[in-house]
């Protein structure tokens, strides 16, 4: 089934015909759609905003306030419209809040968005040695909650391994108390049982409690599934489901002691109707939207993680890998399992770069490369590209002395105060610290408001570390 007739089956569904709005292209016009992808919080809302205004921007601002811009001496005119069917990216409302005399960062995103930057440029390709037939690109970009990102590893496992490792997962030290009330009731569930709603809802309730709770009070990111971690989201208690490793579809052979097959009417049979359900959904998600943007940028919040130490950056390593691999298998050609384009791009970018002097920039790309894996990377060497960003620069780099040596610093407004203050950010790990190396890390990484900028940064792309480079790599 292709995709398109897939969504002309799905009534009523929220993405219904944003695959036919993304795909109508008139072919006088160049298209790269590139796909903002990053869990929640990893700055994917600040990206857009900032990379968009600088689209704007860039052309008629001086040379270093975006080094790079491969139209440049051409550009004719840069304009933001809707993607046809897709619900507007609030950017001029962003934009307002960044440039606000008292500004502030954007709140958690709860739905998908997008947003066409048309440019008219001179008869160029974007190489300049190509010459193109086509006048105009369209860059499409695309927001929504990072939540949702953490359902793609779902894709590609069954229930049962799924389960299994949510199960241990829950199991492991920096999970397990909180995990405990909805283990102790899952206890006694009967997968072999009439099926129950108000059962698979009170359960369902206490699975959700847990994912909320490891979000808040551990940061830990990897919970599953992503949609019910929205913490304003009202999830239909009919749509709950929690993982159960002894449920198993499919049992007639190669029943294992304990395992209990999913007969028609039962507990078991309801929690794999609802996982399924759920996994239709994602899948029409990423198939249909993100499925066909051939470029991605993956922003990865590193130094977020790392400040909260071993645990919380451990559960990162976990998801970022967890999903770079669901992209590489969903993707493969055996498998069909997604109508997924080829990605020729993907930037990786570790976000949040101002929260550190420059210095330490090449120490968090290594990072990034460890975090990701080599055998990723080796797999992806001709399209990947990693670079350390930040879309909107709240700092700037100062040298101070302490003890008679220059030391490096960053002079910006703290998360919460009112005032500038120079702070010591120290050395990050260029590498994934062991266990016990946690303890000797001397880093401080601080979180900041966003930068008194004013209108004067109206016609000028906002101060950024590296965003132009993110344009290079994707277009060239
Ligand atoms: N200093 C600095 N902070 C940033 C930057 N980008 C994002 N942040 C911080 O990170 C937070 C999250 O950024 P968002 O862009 O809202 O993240 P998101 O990925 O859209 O998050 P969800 O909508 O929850 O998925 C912001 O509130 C800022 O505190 C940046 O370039 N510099
Ligand atoms: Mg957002």
């Amino acid at each position: 089934m292709t995709p398109l007739s897939r969504l002309k089956t799905a009534a009523g569904s929220t993405l219904e015909g944003i695959a036919a709005a993304l795909d109508a292209s008139p072919l006088t016009h160049r298209r790269h759609r590139i796909a903002v992808t990053g869990l929640q919080r990893s700055g994917k809302t600040v990206f857009i905003t900032a990379f968009a205004h600088a689209l704007l921007t860039a052309a008629r601002a001086p040379m270093a306030a975006f080094p790079f811009f491969p139209w440049r001496e051409h550009v004719q005119h840069v304009e933001l419209l809707d993607i046809p069917g897709v619900p507007r990216f609030p950017f001029e409302e962003r934009l307002d809040q960044l440039l606000a005399e008292k500004p502030t960062w954007p709140a958690p995103t709860t739905g998908l968005s997008g947003l066409r930057v048309r440019i008219r440029h001179g008869d160029v390709g974007l190489l300049r040695s190509v010459v193109s037939s086509s006048a105009t690109t369209d860059l499409d970009l695309i927001d929504y909650p990072g939540e949702w990102l953490l359902d793609l590893p779902m894709l590609t496992q069954s229930f049962r391994e799924w389960s299994l490792q949510m199960e241990e997962l829950a199991n492991s030290a920096g999970r397990l108390d909180l995990a405990t009330p909805w283990l102790d009731a899952v206890r006694s569930l009967d997968p072999a049982a009439p099926e129950n709603p108000a059962e698979l809802a009170r359960i369902g309730g206490l699975y959700r409690d847990y994912l909320l709770r490891c979000r808040q009070e551990r940061s830990l990111c990897f919970v599953q599934p992503g949609r019910f971690a929205l913490a304003d989201e009202t999830v239909d208690p009919a749509a709950l489901f929690f993982p159960l490793s002894t449920v198993r579809s499919g049992m007639r052979s190669g029943m294992r002691p304990g395992m209990f097959p999913a007969g028609r009417g039962t507990m078991g049979a309801a929690l794999l109707q609802r996982h399924a359900a759920y996994l239709k959904r994602v899948r029409q998600f990423y198939g249909d939207v993100f499925g066909r943007l051939g470029k991605q940028v993956l922003l990865v919040d590193l130094l977020s993680a790392l400040q909260q130490g071993h645990v919380a950056f451990a559960d990162l390593g976990l998801a970022i890998r967890s999903i770079s691999d669901a992209f590489e298998e969903l993707r493969h050609p055996l498998l069909r399992m997604l109508p997924i384009a080829r990605v020729d791009r993907l930037a990786l970018a570790a976000t949040k770069a101002d929260h550190v002097t420059a210095d330490q920039h090449a120490n968090l790309v290594n990072l990034l490369r460890d975090i990701v894996g080599e055998p990723f990377l080796l797999a992806t060497a001709r399209q990947s590209g990693l670079m350390a960003v930040a879309s909107v620069k709240a700092t700037t780099d100062l040298k101070l002395k302490v003890n008679g040596l220059a030391t490096p610093f960053l002079r910006g407004i703290p998360a919460g105060r009112d005032e500038v203050l120079d702070i010591q950010p120290g050395v990050i790990p260029g590498t994934i610290p062991a266990a016990d190396q946690w303890d000797e890390l001397g880093f401080n990484i601080r979180r900041f408001e966003p930068p008194r900028l004013g209108a004067a940064f109206r016609d000028r792309p906002l101060p950024h570390v590296n965003l132009d480079k993110v344009l290079q790599f994707l277009l060239a």
